[in-house]
């Protein structure tokens, strides 16, 4: 037996070093680290500078009632200004804010000139509306510029927004609007997907039916698809917004007003309302941006493919990008559609220069094969983000080789909805990189991996994440129940937040993130990372997508079963690379970690932001009947794995 909190099983020794010209110009240098050192909080205030403040805060952090903490707490600020207004004053008002590219192939560029007033009309009329500061609005939207005017209207006004993905149901709308009781809730039509309109409204009609206080129901046309009307109750954003002024003066709230209240499903029980408040918010999503992209907001095209429904989009698309005056792609559907080169022809069409995307999306484009984005020319890229889920080295390779030429840095960025912004990155003009790990905590962060007794865990040794000092963006509490965010972030290590991951240190301190502790397998006493097994998988050249779980076992107490999704070449039917994958793990990780099944699949179970959901594959393995699938993009993925499910499971 072993009283390791996490074996560390996996050695990478591939490095990658910054580009020389990219290193001489970039935004933030390795100074930043230690003058963060040296002075965690001036640096912090320093950064807030970077915003434009009605009032200038001269208190950093109040930390007098841990875990509630007030960042800026005296300084009076409005986050729409400084994402707007602001960039138009400086003269930048023609720069393009938005590349809006629709599903169909229409297309819309919005200036910063434009947004200011398109962001003014939407504030008028929601106040017209009744919206208040300190109340909710609910916003329910396709991935069109109308999302982020939505935003931005709301926070100017100081009403808090409550996005919820544009893909969940009427009862996950239902019980957002109750719990954050939400006065209006702004939807669309539709919105496009797969080629074709698909509708919204429905799914708000049914949900505002069933709760109380929806007051008005704001709806964006898009698709012009024929919609119910609720007279007196609905409005059409386009009817109400023409006959606004543009003008709108912004009014400066505190900098712990709240901005946003998003929903993070957790694992069991009610969805959490994760609050976040306006200036510590906007400052971390500011600066990183700024530093761990080098945005050159003069030249550089960047384009953040999540959803704005994701925390990614919310920090990465609306707050950050426009607050340092970027001009971004914003694009409405899906990779594959019409072709599955999409993504490379909009980064040829906008030369885009800065791309974040997901893991998930990655191992998607590996299994389509090399050939597509080969054929359009990437070379306007510089710089390429990853976030969602750990990276397996191979995909980070692939990443790196076919989409980033071989000369663009890699920045793998660890953070969560409840961090507001990222956390664990390189930074591209600094960092030697290492794929597969998101490598440091950033300036002014302050990230360990402790064990079970909460010790640091020496270079080499894994356990869990943890974050040791209070940061900007931090979530502020779970809306309506403080005693919930005490007992989820603070309660199992003392004052320490524990954000739920596992992860390592390896030889040279650098954090490995290692996938949710939930999800770890304790296999004849070994607690072996999920991500790691599965990146071993992912380094079989037949392999593109694997997921792992562990599944209840007589002998070993639970063992590891692998779901693969294989290359376009691999066959699926061959006995002989079962055998072969099996093997590969074992001479890659050692034999402990040598799954016990390996099942090929063609899809995997996964959540609208591309989380792989283990908890149903291992429900499959244990031959359960699944649980909650609510939250999954595409429920027949299940029947789909359940029927191909072989009854004698691969022995050795
Ligand atoms: C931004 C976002 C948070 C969880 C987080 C972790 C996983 C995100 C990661 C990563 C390894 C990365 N995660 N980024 N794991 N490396 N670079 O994804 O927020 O949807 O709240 O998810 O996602 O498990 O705890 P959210």
């Amino acid at each position: 037996m072993s009283n390791e909190s996490l074996a560390n099983l996996l050695k990478e020794e591939r490095r990658f070093a910054p580009p020389a010209e990219l290193a001489a110009a970039a935004n933030v240098t390795a100074e930043a680290y230690e003058q963060a050192k040296a002075d965690r909080l001036g640096f912090w205030a320093e950064q807030a500078r970077r915003l434009a403040w009605a009032t200038e805060p001269t208190e950093t952090l109040d930390w007098s009632n841990p875990p509630f903490a007030k960042w800026f707490a005296d300084g009076k600020l409005n986050v729409a200004y400084n994402c707007v207004d602001r960039h138009v004053e400086a003269g930048n008002g023609d720069r393009v804010a938005i590349h809006f590219e629709g599903e169909p192939g229409d297309s819309r560029a919005i200036t910063y000139a434009e947004l200011k007033d398109e962001v003014g009309r939407a504030a008028n009329a929601l106040t017209e509306l009744g919206v208040q500061k300190g109340d909710r609005v609910a916003v329910y939207l396709p991935m069109i510029p109308e999302a982020v005017v939505a935003m931005l209207a709301c926070a100017r006004i100081g009403a808090a927004h409550s996005v919820v993905f544009g893909g969940f149901s009427a009862d996950a709308i239902a019980a957002r609007i109750k719990d954050a009781d939400a006065k209006v809730v702004i939807t669309s039509d539709g919105g496009y997907r797969r080629g074709k309109p698909s509708a919204l409204k429905p799914a708000v009609d049914e949900a505002v039916s069933r709760v109380d206080g929806v007051r008005h129901v704001l709806v964006v046309q898009r698709t012009k698809q024929d919609v119910a009307w609720t007279e007196g109750r609905d409005v059409w954003w386009h009817e109400i917004t023409r006959k606004q002024s543009a003008e709108h003066t912004p009014e400066a709230f505190d900098a712990e007003h709240p901005l946003f209240i998003l929903y993070t499903s957790g694992t069991t029980g009610k969805p959490k309302g994760i609050l976040h408040t306006s200036g510590g918010y906007l400052t971390q999503a500011a600066y990183t941006h700024h530093a761990v992209f080098d945005l050159k907001p003069e030249t550089d095209v960047y384009w953040c493919t999540a959803d704005i429904g994701w925390v990614t989009g919310h920090s990465y698309i609306t707050y950050g990008p426009l607050a340092n005056g970027a001009t971004q792609v914003m694009y409405e559907g899906t990779p594959d559609t019409p072709h599955q080169g999409r993504f490379w022809e909009i980064i040829q069409k906008y030369e885009v220069s800065i791309l974040y995307t997901a893991p998930t999306a990655i191992r998607t484009f590996m299994k389509w094969g090399d050939d597509i984005p080969a054929k359009f020319d990437l070379s306007s890229l510089r710089v390429l983000g990853s976030v969602g889920e750990p990276i397996n080295p191979e995909a980070w390779i692939w990443y790196r080789k076919n989409i980033g030429g071989d000369r663009c840095p890699i920045v793998d960025t660890w953070w969560q909805t409840e961090t507001g912004a990222m956390m664990i990155s390189p930074l591209p003009g600094v960092t030697e990189t290492k794929p597969g790990s998101a490598q440091r905590a950033l300036p002014g962060i302050s990230a360990t991996v402790v064990d079970d007794e909460a010790n640091e865990v020496p270079d080499g040794g894994g356990g869990y994440l943890v974050l040791t000092e209070p940061w900007p963006s931090m979530l502020r509490t779970i809306w309506g129940d403080d005693q919930r965010f005490i007992d989820t972030y603070w309660s199992r290590f003392e004052g320490k937040y524990f954000a739920g991951d596992g992860a390592k240190k390896d030889e040279d301190g650098d954090i490995w993130l290692l996938g949710r502790v939930d999800d770890v397998m304790l296999v004849s006493g070994h607690n072996i990372s999920t991500t790691e097994v599965e990146s071993a998988l992912v380094s079989h050249p037949a392999v593109a997508e694997a997921a792992v779980v562990g599944a209840a076992d007589e002998t070993t107490g639970q063992a590891i079963v692998a779901f693969v999704i294989l290359r376009g070449t691999a066959n699926a039917e061959d006995e002989g690379l079962v055998a072969d994958l099996r093997n590969h793990v074992g001479a890659t990780l050692g034999p402990i970690a040598k799954p016990k099944r390996v099942l090929p699949v063609a899809e995997l179970p996964k959540t609208r932001s591309g989380k792989i959901m283990r908890r149903l594959l291992r429900d499959v393995a244990e031959n359960r009947e699944l649980g909650d699938v609510t939250t999954l993009t595409d429920s027949s993925v299940m029947d789909l794995i359940q029927t191909k499910l072989p009854a004698a499971p691969s022995e050795d």
